[in-house]
């Protein structure tokens, strides 16, 4: 079954083909727009993204909207993590703003909200939170994002390896609760 990737992110695109092609997914990359991220949550604005690229391809086609709470921000940056300050300044700001900021105000969570958008216009919905702690700094150098800066039991998931990270992840678990959904899609 091929599916196309409704994203245009390279730090997401590595993790949908790790999630999806397990499942026995064949994942295809197509030259898609990029239409505005008008929904006010992220199950709304994944929607979006994967009608546009069903709709321009004609195949099935799964988006990913997903971002950082932080508790100290009232869960800022939320769904606006990927336009909350210049790219490559995103997680300084985030640092800064939490400077001097006690350890046990520095809860945070990533929350990632799947959708999948098939051409008679079915669609399938998964969410996964993943719950941490804003780090001091940044630390390790896998991952994309905040990755860097998110603390899990010690350790943030720029330091943990890819297979650490996806078993704890928020998009770890929408794609869990997605993979369910799907087999029951295509059994029903
Ligand atoms: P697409 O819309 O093309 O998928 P995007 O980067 O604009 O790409 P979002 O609107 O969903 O995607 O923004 C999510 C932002 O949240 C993303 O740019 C990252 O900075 C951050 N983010 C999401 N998941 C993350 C993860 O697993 N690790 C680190 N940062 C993450």
């Amino acid at each position: 079954m091929k599916f196309v990737i409704a994203t245009h992110n390279q730090g997401k695109i590595v993790e949908f083909r790790r999630m999806l092609e397990p499942m026995g997914i064949e994942v295809v990359m197509a030259e898609l727009s990029e239409p505005e991220e008008t929904g006010k949550t992220f199950g709304e604005n994944a929607y979006i993204k994967a009608e546009s690229a069903c709709r321009e391809t004609g195949l099935p086609a799964v988006a990913d909207d997903s971002g950082l709470c932080v508790d100290y921000l009232d869960g800022a940056p939320g769904i606006y993590s990927a336009r909350f300050a210049e790219p490559g300044k995103r997680r300084l700001t985030v640092l800064e703003k939490l400077h001097g900021v006690p350890e046990e105000q520095r809860g945070a969570h990533f929350v990632s909200a799947v959708c999948c958008v098939f051409p008679n216009g079915d669609r399938i919905d998964a969410e996964g939170k993943c719950f941490g702690a804003i780090a001091q700094e940044s630390r390790g150098e896998n991952g994309f994002g905040y990755d860097s800066i998110f603390v899990q039991d010690g350790r943030t998931f720029g330091e943990m390896s890819d297979q650490e990270k996806d078993a704890r992840s928020h998009r770890g678990k929408a794609f869990e609760e997605f993979e369910r959904k799907l087999k029951e899609y295509l059994e029903g």
